[in-house]
């Protein structure tokens, strides 16, 4: 039945169709259906509080682009769900609750017995934790819960870390306090992040569930050597990062999408000072732009760079600090990136890097 979905979707199509099965598979079923926001960290340990509550509940892993996909998503609303966390309700049938803090949420009409959400509320499974829809939780769910407030904000003191670990044992805590007891508590973080980050399919996902439903933090053990590789790929990252050329106000990349890191060059080009970091990934359908301001400028650079307006005149919007788009190619894209950094004075560069 998700046929069209996948017909025109070949990016990541692998995924889907395991995705797709999976819900046909349940769809019909007795078990309760929940739906969580798919492939990120907030939805994953919502799903592993629900997993741990009612253990005989079906997790479905949704994201924006199943979500938003008009074939697919006039099935998915016509699901009887029971719960909805961190995702907007999309749900024609009655839940019997619904949890979100996405501000894009605000206006939409809510079909559910009980509604926590709260714009300011940092993360879904935090706001899942506070309502008191599922009964109260151990507290290995707990901590876990309040460690989505970081990861879901990006509200990280430190960078995303480059050690690898042989056991979850080799993770140093030593009751620090204040800074330093802070930056110890990200290690943690981070590779809750980190496991959630280096999932690719379907499997590992509800493997997760599982995991940190049974042993909280400790159960991220099992996937240990799945982070270790990724870290080894953010080393490779942080190199290129160091090789390009930052003279320019705004810094390009471009490159095949999921071939690198993107997300920590983004972060060392901002740590070393880029104004503005464009990453342009090129995908089969086109390219996905990702924008983003450096949060250390001043109020007069701030207002001038309002990368919404540029992503705007590229089929994108989002905020003035961080912005998304899409366009046919790299180079239609570039033209527009150069045209409005004229405009505001700023200078460009770009690298290609595959
Ligand atoms: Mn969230």
């Amino acid at each position: 039945m998700f046929k069209d979905f996948l017909n025109d979707n070949s990016f990541h199509k692998e995924y889907y169709i395991d995705l797709c099965n999976y819900i046909e598979k349940h769809v019909d079923g007795d078990r309760p259906l929940y739906a969580v926001h798919g492939l990120c960290t907030d939805g994953g340990v919502a799903g592993a509080m629900i997993h741990h509550q009612i253990p005989e509940a079906i997790i479905i892993p949704l994201d924006y682009k199943i979500l938003n996909h008009p074939a697919a998503s006039d099935i998915l609303s016509d699901i009887k769900w029971e719960g909805i966390v961190d995702l907007k309700p999309f749900n024609k049938h009655r839940l019997k609750f619904w949890v979100d803090h996405h501000l894009s949420a605000v206006n939409l009409k809510v079909n559910a017995e009980r509604i926590r959400f709260d714009i300011n509320g940092d993360s879904g499974s935090y706001q899942l934790y506070l309502s008191d829809f599922i009964n109260e939780l151990p507290q290995h769910l707990i901590e876990l819960a309040v460690m989505t407030r970081t990861t879901d904000t990006a509200g990280y003191i430190t960078e995303p870390p480059l050690d690898t670990y042989k056991s979850i044992s080799d993770i140093k805590i030593d009751q620090s306090t204040g800074i330093e007891g802070r930056k110890q508590l990200e290690q943690r973080i981070w590779l809750l992040d980190d496991a959630w980050g280096s999932v690719t399919t379907l499997k590992e996902q509800l493997q997760l569930y599982q995991l940190l439903a049974k042993n909280g933090f400790i159960g991220l053990d099992k996937v240990l050597s799945r982070v270790n590789r990724m870290r080894d790929e953010r080393k490779e990252a942080v190199k290129i990062a160091d090789n390009i050329d930052i003279s320019k106000d705004i810094i390009c990349f471009s490159y095949k999408a999921d071939t690198i890191d993107n997300f920590t060059i983004t972060r060392r080009l901002q740590t070393r000072g880029v104004k503005v970091v464009v990453s342009l990934a090129r995908v089969p359908d086109g390219v996905k732009i990702s924008l983003r301001r450096n949060r250390n400028l001043d109020e007069n650079m701030n207002s001038k760079i309002q990368l919404n307006e540029l992503a705007a005149k590229m089929n994108g919007g989002g905020h003035a600090g961080a912005s998304g788009a899409k366009m046919p190619d790299v180079t239609t894209a570039l033209r527009e990136i150069y045209a409005w950094s004229n405009k505001i004075g700023l200078s460009v560069n770009h690298t290609e890097l595959n």
